[in-house]
């Protein structure tokens, strides 16, 4: 296998314009018919017309009518000799039961669904499947012979009915579109309609097409698309722009969902909700990816991408959209929160490992292994930063100049810089550092006061470590939000600092001068303003004032996850010899404070967010080299700390917050966390204190008496968590009401593959075989396997190496059935270099096997090769 560079780039010799496509589905024979126009883009009048197709079986291809001959290439056919405009006329055939990869043409619980990006639609038929060719489609289905109930696809319907007994419907799209936007749907679903009025007063035609019987399931998510287009219109004036919306929820699906052109594709996950059966949380992601998938209509499918490298000028705007969108209809600091956590763990892990790459990525093999959190999340942050900078007015108007000047275009980030430069009046030539260079920048920050001045001076350094593929890196540019506060917690605003409240910092080393009084300390990286890591010299009585008076929503919750970093760095080699630790006392206190004064009026969802100790895996992310066993001693010992301190005050605070109803609302569900985070710090205080009936009396009672699934959740995670009396009682209840459910029964599989022990590895070698798994469902596999790879850091890399083995035999089975998830989780394998020296051995050990595998896939070779280099 061979990366691709991006330097490397060609514009097409030819393009398509107009493409009509017939399918006569079959489970196992299916016809495509594909007549396309081309037109010579080239003044090479010899060039060759090259076409994408993988897995194909061709019958015929004619050129302007007449057979014509080809050759076969790698992946694809070559005809020469063609003039520079003409039609080329195929057939192809495909078996869609037998595509277990999910990419192409597939079927998933008898529905027949398509999933093209990034380069899907070559495994359906020959084209030149890439992204800068945008061409017309007109798409006829034929349903199978057996009978179908909707036949779906792009834009739309002008035609239906039955020919030959058969089904068929014909379909539209008036806007020209990259191949990986296309979409093909055919199966029986219950559906659920609406209509959204525009803000022209157009009427469009919403349907959303749910597994039958689930009608009640899908209302959540119609309720969330209406809300993602009015958002739009308000926030941004962007008006939808078809006369119907369709969104299909399938529930075999690589990842989240696909944003094809007026026809969405989703995996069940995030649109079956009902508060029965999903959680809080379900119902908060449901509503930020339908619109994630939404606003992709105007930021990806009106303007879209010159080629793969740019995927982030996509990704990263429509992340910044949808986090935007929970902001304003969820709430704006939990979705902060989320997205910060998402930077601080999963992304900085990436920075750190072997497969680190810039936002705009310089080589790729393949591109299904670039659905990162870099491109996405951190890319998101890069356009936060570009929205601090020029300010929402601004930032509004470039958007909207963007959207204009490249409607119907693909094109590159680099584009989109120049235009927000030219429309905001912005100069962004170091900023674009962020998208060239990988790796995690370290912000240190230290101050000192001028007594004759009376200022406060403050000083940054920046230095980001060098990654693979760079070994040197030019100071970013970044903005710095900023604020002071004096001895009595009042914000004091110097002369100074502008009014933004932010500080440009982009040199490797800066000064800062502002007119303060001696006792005034600075907030620095106030909203997280900058993906950095941040080391400031506070005091524990400044993060203490800090979490107390300090507005800012990110800042305090920063504040506890200081002192609980500070504390297990403090505490690591005592907890590496398995020692007795101090007890977190300032932590303590702070948290004391808080729980003493919540009330109604309390803003619960931000303090649940600041009582709750980190996860494990972030606490890693705050390390260069991990020494596992003693962070989850160190983080256990915390926590138990502070559950055993507080138990009067938890146990104060349960049960008299309740929620309103069982059903989602924002409010609600910040009654229902901080109750739960109650919940789980008595039981873990119970069990320290030896008194562990008492914490499965508690939990067992909390399960059987609510109906809502997030509390539920809440106490089968932490019966099996702490192995509670209850526990087979409450997972032979579970199993008993859901596992005909698949989607809810993954939470009996992932609660026991998270067992943050060894055990979990046992659960998942027993429940591998469990009746209700399917290994060819990448939702069982990301609930188990995955689980226990991406979540369960410490069963995971149990000294045993019997984590790796498990995690790896998986891979192999996975490397045949379906590619893109094998490699997915197989990431934490990658970063084996941080680990200890045996761990490294084994792990190694378990990567060298993996290579050796006959038919490796290339996105499982071009993640090991790169580790392994
Ligand atoms: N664009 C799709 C992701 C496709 C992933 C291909 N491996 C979903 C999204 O980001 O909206
Ligand atoms: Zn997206």
């Amino acid at each position: 296998y061979k990366a691709q560079k991006r330097t490397d780039y060609k514009a097409p010799n030819f393009t398509a314009v107009d493409i009509d496509l017939t399918f006569t589905l079959d489970d196992t024979h299916t016809i495509v018919k594909n007549v396309t126009t081309f037109k010579r883009l080239t003044s090479d009048t010899k060039a060759p017309l090259v076409l994408n197709g993988e897995d194909l079986k061709l019958n015929y291809v004619k050129v302007d009518g007449i057979e014509a001959k080809y050759k076969d290439v790698k992946n694809g056919i070559e005809i020469s000799s063609v003039p520079d405009e003409f039609t080329v006329e195929l057939e192809n055939v495909i078996n869609p039961s037998e595509n277990s990869s999910l990419m192409g043409l597939y079927k998933s619980n008898g529905t027949f669904c398509t999933q093209c990006e990034p380069e899907g639609f070559r495994r359906i038929t020959y084209s030149l499947d890439r992204s800068d060719v945008l061409a017309k489609y007109r798409v006829t289905i034929i349903g199978p012979e057996y009978g179908c109930g909707v036949l779906l696809s792009n834009g739309n319907l002008i035609e239906r009915g039955t020919r030959k007994n058969r089904p068929y419907a014909v379909w539209e799209d008036p806007f020209p579109k990259p191949s990986y936007l296309f979409a093909l749907v055919a199966g029986t679903f219950d559906i659920v309609s609406d209509t959204f009025t525009t803000m022209s007063r157009r009427k469009v035609a919403l349907e959303l097409y749910v597994d039958r019987g689930s009608y009640d399931r899908g209302l959540w998510a119609m309720q969330s698309i209406k809300d993602s287009m009015k958002w739009d219109e308000d926030r941004w004036g962007l008006e939808f722009d078809l006369d119907n919306f369709k969104v299909v929820a399938v529930d075999f699906f690589n990842f989240g969902a696909m944003e094809n052109k007026g026809l969405n594709v989703f995996n069940s996950v995030y649109v079956m909700v009902d508060p029965t059966c999903a959680t809080d949380t379900a119902f908060y992601n449901v509503q930020s990816v339908i619109g994630h998938e939404y606003f992709h209509n105007y930021t990806g499918d009106r303007v879209t991408l010159r080629d793969w490298f740019q995927l982030s000028l996509k990704e990263s705007l429509t992340v910044f959209r949808d986090q935007e969108f929970s902001s304003d209809v969820a709430n704006r600091a939990l979705t902060r929160l989320h997205a910060i956590n998402v930077i601080r763990g999963p992304q900085f892990a990436e920075d750190a490992s072997p497969m680190a790459h810039p936002v705009r990525p310089e080589e790729v093999m393949e591109m299904n292994n670039f659905y990162t959190v870099t491109i996405y999340d951190k890319g998101a942050e890069i356009i936060r930063m570009i929205h601090t900078l020029i300010g929402e007015s601004r930032f509004k108007k470039a958007l909207n100049d963007y959207l204009r000047k490249f409607d119907g275009q693909a094109v590159t980030i680099e584009d989109f810089l120049c235009c927000f430069e030219e429309s905001a009046g912005v100069d962004l030539s170091q900023f674009r550092r962020w998208y060239t260079q990988a790796g995690t920048p370290h912000v240190k920050a230290s101050w000192t006061y001028d007594e004759a001045n009376k200022n406060l001076v403050l000083k940054l350094t920046q230095h980001t470590n060098p990654t693979r593929d760079q070994k040197e890196k030019e100071p970013f540019y970044m903005p710095i939000r900023l604020s002071f506060l004096d001895k009595d917690g009042h914000d004091v605003h110097p002369a100074e600092l502008s009014s933004d409240g932010f500080i440009i910092f982009n040199e490797n080393e800066q000064e800062y001068r502002f007119t303060l009084d001696k006792d005034t300390f600075p907030v620095i990286l106030r909203d997280f303003s900058a993906p950095v890591k941040l080391d400031a010299p506070y005091t524990m009585e400044q993060l203490q004032h800090m979490l107390s008076f300090c507005d800012d929503a990110f800042i305090k919750v920063d504040c506890a996850t200081t002192m609980q970093n500070r504390y297990v760095h403090d505490n690591l080699e005592i907890a590496a010899a398995e020692g007795v630790l101090r007890e977190p006392a300032e932590l303590i206190a702070s948290y004391k404070s808080i729980l003493d004064s919540v009330d109604a009026q309390s803003d619960l969802i931000l303090i649940n967010e600041t009582l709750k100790i980190q996860s494990i895996a972030n606490l890693m992310e705050t390390f260069d080299k991990i020494n596992i066993d003693a962070i989850k001693y160190a983080h256990d010992a915390l926590e138990t700390k502070v559950a055993v301190s507080l138990v009067n005050e938890f146990v104060q605070l349960y049960g008299k917050i309740k929620a309103s109803s069982s059903n989602y609302s924002v409010t609600d569900m910040g009654r229902r966390a901080l109750n739960n985070l109650a919940l789980h710090m008595i039981a873990v205080a119970k069990c320290a204190m030896d008194k562990k009936t008492e914490a499965s009396e508690i939990v067992f009672n909390h399960y059987n008496g609510s109906k809502n699934m997030t509390d539920k959740l809440q106490a089968m995670t932490d019966a099996v968590h702490l192995d509670l009396d209850c526990k087979s009682e409450i997972l032979k209840s579970f199993e008993k009401d859901w596992s005909k459910d698949a989607l809810v029964f993954d939470n009996f599989f992932r609660v026991q593959a998270t067992v943050p022990n060894k055990s979990a590895i046992d659960n998942v070698k027993k429940l591998l075989s469990h009746p209700s798994f399917d290994g060819r469902n990448p939702n069982r596999v990301r609930a188990l396997t995955g689980a226990l790879a991406l979540s369960n850091p410490v069963a995971l890399n149990d000294i045993s190496g019997e984590g790796y083995d498990l995690l790896c035999k998986q891979i192999t089975e996975l490397n045949d059935i379906n590619p893109s998830v094998a490699a997915r989780i197989l990431t934490p394998l990658l970063s084996f270099r941080r680990l200890d020296e045996k761990r490294q051995g084994m792990i190694l050990n378990n990567l060298n096997s993996l290579m050796q595998m006959p038919k490796l896939s290339r996105s499982i070779y071009e993640k090991v090769s790169t580790a392994l280099k």
